[in-house]
């Protein structure tokens, strides 16, 4: 076999084994590090809260409710988050647990979640809003 032939056949094993990661999201930050630095900043968590919120809404009415939100957040915490009590959540309620879970899971405040702090309960507490 040629060199060149498996070096092919090496990166052809790499790429599937990559595939096969990202379809079961083993990496969460290579589903929304849309800058490819290999961490999640506030834009990109933004953007994919935003994204996720319009998936979820597909009546496009704005909100969600409890249900719409799939176990995402629960009774107590859509309450806390519903400063209105109107029982659904804004985009802008949405992205407020967002930002508070960001901060939750970025103890060392560099604005930025690397893959360490996207394990901890909090940073898998704000991946569940993204997902
Ligand atoms: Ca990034
Ligand atoms: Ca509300
Ligand atoms: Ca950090």
């Amino acid at each position: 076999m040629s060199r060149l032939l498996v070096g092919l056949l090496l990166a052809a094993l790499a790429f599937s084994g990559s595939a096969f990661a990202g379809s079961r999201g083993a990496n969460p930050i290579k589903l929304f590090d849309t800058d490819n630095d290999g961490t999640l900043d506030r834009i990109e968590v933004r953007k994919a809260a935003i994204s996720l919120f319009q998936k979820l809404d597909p009546d496009h009415d704005g909100t969600l409710d409890v249900r719409e939100l799939r176990g995402r957040l629960s009774a107590k915490e859509v309450k806390a988050a519903d400063p209105d009590n109107d029982g659904t959540l804004t985009i802008n309620e949405y992205l407020a647990v967002v930002t508070q879970r960001f901060d939750a899971a970025d103890p060392d405040k560099d604005g930025t979640l690397d893959a360490k702090e996207l394990r901890s309960p909090a940073g898998r507490a704000l991946l569940r809003l993204l997902k």
